[in-house]
């Protein structure tokens, strides 16, 4: 055997206890689990920083044209996320001053049977009023940790919340103008302008298939958290569909499509809340055939509770809490782990207050020694579906990462 330079697994095992000190040197102590650590992770205490914006004390600015910001973990432990911790996702320019007295709402399309229009206050006054608390991810949301990195705006853990929402069932309404056997999708036209500001094209026309639509729990909304909906968030009128890509719940609503057509308005086609059908290569370039349309969103959590870089004395235990969503679906345990995802502790989980909404869940957990932690939540859907630990499968334009969230502890 000829004897060279160190072998390959030795020169990397060399890089790799660098690496270790170097994150350490960073840190300002010791990785205690960094043995478990997984090859290419960056310790979260160093990927984090912050900006704030007007009108959202704390928000990270992702994007000032069109307005995308987003939220800090730590801000989102309201169990109902407030007005000003939502994270707002604008594609094009919002109406400059829209008003609620004179807005409408048209109900029209190839499948309606008899086309409607209505203001606020007609429905108001026509069909029942409904409160429920949805929640809204964007379809994108942890965007940032894709690589080869996806365009867009790079969400890292923030777009996401489930405020209250007041308004009427969309099924009450397509049942008062009546829909043709061949419906098979709901498309939305709002009043924001498209970024070039050419009148013909929507900044954004998404919608959902029939059966999501007439679901108890889909909405056109008017009021959020017991107020009228702000600005950002599409006063005076909106559709909240929880649990789909927040893409779906079109803003500043002025019409409803029943169509007997899949929707192919703004952002329905190409590489545009899709996904490829079957896993694909980082990098990959996937045929517009071969994508599918985002529906119900994967399982994912959020620790709210305590904020990430936090400092804890050994010996102590620590409380921690946050929230759990799973789409369509309920989630039906969460865990905790300290050392990288070898050991996980249970957490108490309660259910969600109505279907789509968010579930809290509460844990303890304490650590051996003093130096660098972190701690990961993994939630597991009703199907038995978890949590990938690290970034789930590379997808074009980087949607659906729904990874354990974690965050940086310093023990001392
Ligand atoms: N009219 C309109 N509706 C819209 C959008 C938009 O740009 N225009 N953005 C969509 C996207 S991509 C998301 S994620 C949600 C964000 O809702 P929020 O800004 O209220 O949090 O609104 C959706 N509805
Ligand atoms: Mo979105």
């Amino acid at each position: 055997m000829k004897s060279g330079g160190p072998k390959q697994t030795d020169r990397q095992n060399l890089s790799r206890r660098r690496f270790v000190k170097a994150m350490g040197v960073a840190l300002g102590t010791n990785i205690i689990f960094a043995h478990w650590m997984p090859e290419g992770l960056t310790p979260v205490a160093l990927a984090q920083s912050n900006q704030p914006i007007p009108g959202k004390e704390g928000l990270t600015l992702l994007n000032d044209r069109p307005l995308n910001a987003e939220t800090p973990a730590h801000l989102l432990n309201d169990v109902f996320t407030p007005a000003n911790r939502l994270f707002v996702r604008n594609n094009g320019l919002p109406p400059a001053n829209p008003k609620a007295d004179n807005w409408t709402l048209t109900i029209g399309g190839e499948s309606v049977q008899s086309g409607k229009t209505y203001t606020i206050k007609e429905l108001k006054q026509k069909f029942e009023t409904v409160e429920l608390a949805l929640t809204l991810e964007c379809g994108g949301n942890g965007r940032a940790d894709y690589y080869p990195p996806a365009s867009g705006n790079q969400w890292t853990t923030g777009a996401v919340g489930c405020p209250k929402w007041t308004g009427v069932r969309l099924k009450d309404v397509l049942g008062d103008c009546g829909m043709k056997e061949d419906a098979v999708y709901i498309a939305y036209h709002s009043a924001d302008a498209h970024l070039s500001q050419d009148p013909s094209k929507d900044a954004i026309s998404r919608g959902v298939p029939i059966a999501k639509a007439v679901e108890e729990e889909s909405m056109i909304a008017w009021g959020m958290n017991g107020e009228p909906l702000p600005s950002h968030h599409g006063f005076p009128l909106r559709l909240v569909f929880g649990g789909w890509p927040g893409s779906t719940s079109g803003k500043w609503l002025k019409q409803i499509d029943i169509r007997n057509v899949v929707h192919d308005g703004t952002k329905m086609t190409g590489t545009s809340y899709r996904v490829p059908k079957y896993p694909v290569k980082a990098g990959a370039e996937v045929p517009e055939e071969d994508m599918g349309i985002i529906e119900s969103m994967p399982v994912k959590s959020l620790i709210t509770f305590p904020r990430s870089g936090l400092k804890h004395a050994t010996g102590k235990s620590l409380k921690l809490n946050g929230h759990a969503w799973a789409g369509d679906l309920e989630v039906s345990s969460l865990a905790v782990s300290i050392d990288f995802g070898q050991t996980w502790v249970s957490a108490d989980l309660g259910r969600p207050v109505n279907r789509h909404a968010w579930q809290q869940w509460s844990a303890e957990v304490s650590f051996p020694k003093k130096g660098y932690y972190e701690v990961w939540a993994r939630a597991v859907d009703s199907e038995g579906t978890s949590q990938p630990m690290l970034v789930p499968g590379w997808n074009p334009k980087g949607y659906l990462n729904n990874s354990c969230h974690r965050i940086a502890v310093y023990v001392s």
